[in-house]
C-alpha cells in the first residue's frame, strides 16, 4: 500500500537518442536515475544518434518503434538492478520528444490488454505497429503536405492564429497525411496513431492513452482555444482520423490504473497512477518550474526559448502550445538553430580554441561594442530563411569583417542575444521589472556569455543544479497528477534556481535601439537571401 509518507513518483524521458528514468520522493528530491542509449544499448537497431536517415530520400528520418520498447524492457531491469522498490511508486508519467508519431496495427489494443507478464514486452508488441519506422521530430519529408494544411484554412497566418503554428513538415498533422497519402492501405490498417508521448503513456496503461493537449498543438491538428481536432485539417489526415486520434485531455490528467503486466512482473502497487505523457518542451517548461514573469533560455546545440504566455499570440516565427500547468494559459518555443555550434566556431577562430581566452576577449570589449554587430548563422537558421555571416557597423552599413578579435567576440554574442531578444518580444515575452532569465544546457556555466545574455535582455539569470528539466518535469507532472487526483492542490516550486549575473544598470539605454536596429536588419538579410 502507498502511503504518503513512503511514495514516490516515477518520470520517463523517451527522446531521440535515449530512455532515462527518474525516480523522486514529495519533494523531488532524486531517488534514482538510468539510462539507456538507444545507439550504443541496442547497437541491433543500427540507429545514428537513435535514428536512420533514409540514404535514398535523406529528409526521412525515422526510429524503430520497437527498439522504443526494448529500451523500456532494458531500462526496467536496470531499475530492478539498482533495487529500485516498484510498489512504493504512486504514480508514473513522462515525456518524449514532440511531433514523432507511433501507428498501432489492428488488434493492436488487444494485445497490450493481455500482456503475458513472464515475458518481455518488445517479443509480444513485435508486430502490433503498422508502420515498423516512426516519423521523428527530424523528418522534413512533408513540403507538399504542408501547403495543403496552410491552403485549407487560407494561409499560413490562419493556420497559425488556430493551432499555434504555420505548418512545419515534422509537424504531426502533415506526417500523417503523408502516410495515408502515399500508403493508404497501412494507415487503413492503422487502428489508432500516437504521438510519441502517448505511445509511452499505453505501455504502462494496458490500453492507448489519449494525447495531452500539449503535445497535441505541435501537430498543427488541434484547435489552441477549443482544445479540439479542427474538422477542416483533421480531414487532410485520412478516414477515420478522429477514431485513430481519440480526443486530447488536459496535460497532467489521471488516465487510469498501471496495467496488470507491470503489477505482475515488477510488483507495481495496483493503484499506481498513469499521468498523462507530454512533450519535452512542454515537460522543460514544468521542470523548471518557471512561471509568467520568467524566461527559460537553453543554449545548448540549438538555443530554445520557453516562454510563459497568457495569450496566444498569432505569429509565423515560432511555436505557441497549450501550457501544460494551467489550462487557461498557453507557452511559446522559439528554435534558433544556430547556438553552440556557432559560438563553438568563433571560439576557435578567434580565441585559439580557449574558452578561457574566449571569455577574456570578451570582457575586454564594452557593452554594445562600438555598435558592430555580427549574426552567424552557420547552417540555415529556422526563423529566419538565411544561412551565412553577417557583418554590420553602428550605422547598419555591411562589412566583411571586423578589425579585431575581441570585436569579432562581442559582436557574435551579441548578435546571437539581440536575435532571441527581438524574436521573445515579438511571440509576446515582456520585459518588465520582475522578470527574469534561467538560463540552462552547456553554455549555461559561462558566466561572460550569461553577462551578456543579462545585459541584452536587462534581465537577472539564474542556473539551477538540475540539468534534464524535461525528465525532471515528467516525474512533477506524476507527482501534480498525482495530487490532483487526491484533490489536493500542487505545491509550488521545488526547485531552487541561483542568481549568476545582474545587468548593468544603464543597459536597456544601450540594447534597446540596438533591438530596433536589428529588426531591419533582419529584413534585408531576408530579402538578399531571397534574391541568391
Ligand atoms: C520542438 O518543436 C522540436 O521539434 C524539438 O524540440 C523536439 O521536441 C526534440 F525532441
Amino acid at each position: 500500500m502507498v502511503t504518503e509518507s513512503s511514495a514516490s513518483f516515477l518520470g520517463l524521458d523517451l527522446s531521440t537518442q535515449q530512455l532515462k528514468a527518474v525516480i523522486v520522493n514529495e519533494n523531488l528530491e532524486i531517488l534514482h536515475e538510468e539510462t539507456v542509449i538507444f545507439e550504443t544499448h541496442l547497437p541491433e537497431y543500427r540507429t545514428n544518434g537513435g535514428v536512420r536517415v533514409n540514404k535514398a530520400n535523406p529528409h526521412e528520418i525515422t526510429a524503430p518503434t520497437i527498439m522504443w520498447i526494448k529500451a523500456l524492457d532494458l531500462l526496467m531491469d536496470k531499475l530492478i538492478i539498482a533495487s529500485v522498490d516498484f510498489s512504493k511508486i504512486a504514480a508514473i508519467s513522462g515525456t518524449a520528444q514532440q511531433h514523432g508519431s507511433v501507428y498501432w496495427q489492428n488488434g493492436a489494443e488487444k494485445t497490450l490488454g493481455n500482456l503475458d507478464s513472464s515475458n518481455f514486452l518488445h517479443t509480444q508488441l513485435a508486430t502490433s505497429f503498422s508502420v515498423s519506422d516512426s516519423p521523428t521530430w527530424m523528418d522534413s519529408t512533408t513540403k507538399i503536405e504542408c501547403r495543403c494544411f496552410e491552403e485549407a484554412v487560407g494561409g499560413p497566418e490562419n493556420l497559425a492564429r488556430i493551432t499555434g503554428s504555420r505548418a512545419y513538415e515534422r509537424f504531426t498533422g502533415p506526417q500523417i497525411a503523408r502516410i495515408s497519402t502515399h500508403r493508404p492501405e497501412t494507415f487503413k490498417n492503422s487502428e489508432r496513431i500516437s504521438l510519441v508521448s502517448s505511445f509511452l503513456a499505453s505501455l504502462f496503461l494496458g490500453r492507448i492513452a489519449p494525447i495531452d493537449y500539449s503535445d497535441a498543438s505541435g501537430m498543427n491538428l488541434m484547435d489552441l482555444r477549443t482544445k479540439k481536432w479542427h474538422p477542416q485539417l483533421l480531414k487532410l489526415c485520412g478516414p477515420d482520423i478522429e477514431k485513430k486520434l481519440g480526443d486530447p485531455v488536459p496535460s497532467c490528467s489521471c488516465l487510469g490504473t498501471i496495467s496488470p503486466y507491470f503489477v505482475e512482473r515488477y510488483g507495481f502497487n495496483e493503484k499506481c497512477k498513469v499521468i498523462a505523457c507530454s512533450g519535452d518542451n512542454p515537460s522543460s517548461l514544468i521542470g523548471m518550474g518557471i512561471k509568467d514573469d520568467w524566461l527559460a533560455v537553453s543554449l545548448g546545440t540549438s538555443d530554445t526559448l520557453l516562454i510563459w504566455l497568457s495569450e496566444p499570440k498569432t505569429v509565423l516565427n515560432g511555436h505557441i502550445l497549450c501550457n501544460p500547468l494551467d489550462p487557461n494559459a498557453y507557452m511559446a518555443i522559439l528554435c534558433f538553430k544556430n547556438g553552440s555550434l556557432a559560438r563553438e566556431k568563433i571560439r576557435n577562430r578567434y580565441a585559439d580554441k580557449s574558452w578561457d581566452e574566449f571569455n577574456e576577449l570578451l570582457e575586454s570589449t564594452p557593452r554594445g561594442n562600438f555598435g558592430y554587430l555580427g549574426l552567424h548563422f552557420d547552417v540555415e537558421e529556422i526563423l529566419i530563411a538565411a544561412s551565412g555571416e553577417f557583418r554590420y557597423n553602428k550605422e547598419g552599413k555591411k562589412l566583411s569583417k571586423f578589425s579585431s578579435s575581441e570585436i569579432e567576440i562581442r559582436a557574435a554574442i551579441e548578435g546571437q542575444f539581440l536575435l532571441r531578444r527581438l524574436f521573445a518580444e515579438e511571440i509576446g515575452f515582456k520585459i518588465g521589472k520582475g522578470t527574469k532569465i534561467l538560463a540552462t544546457g552547456g553554455a549555461s556555466c559561462n558566466k561572460s556569455i550569461l553577462q551578456v545574455l543579462s545585459d541584452v535582455f536587462g534581465c537577472p539569470v539564474y542556473t539551477q543544479d538540475n540539468v534534464n528539466s524535461a525528465l525532471i518535469g515528467a516525474a512533477k507532472q506524476a507527482l501534480i497528477g498525482f495530487n490532483k487526483e487526491r484533490g489536493e492542490n500542487n505545491r509550488a516550486d521545488y526547485l531552487t534556481p541561483k542568481l549568476v549575473c545582474e545587468p548593468y544598470k544603464n543597459s536597456e539605454d544601450m540594447y534597446g535601439p540596438m533591438v530596433q536596429k536589428l529588426v531591419q536588419i533582419v529584413k534585408n538579410i531576408e530579402n538578399e537571401s531571397k534574391q541568391i
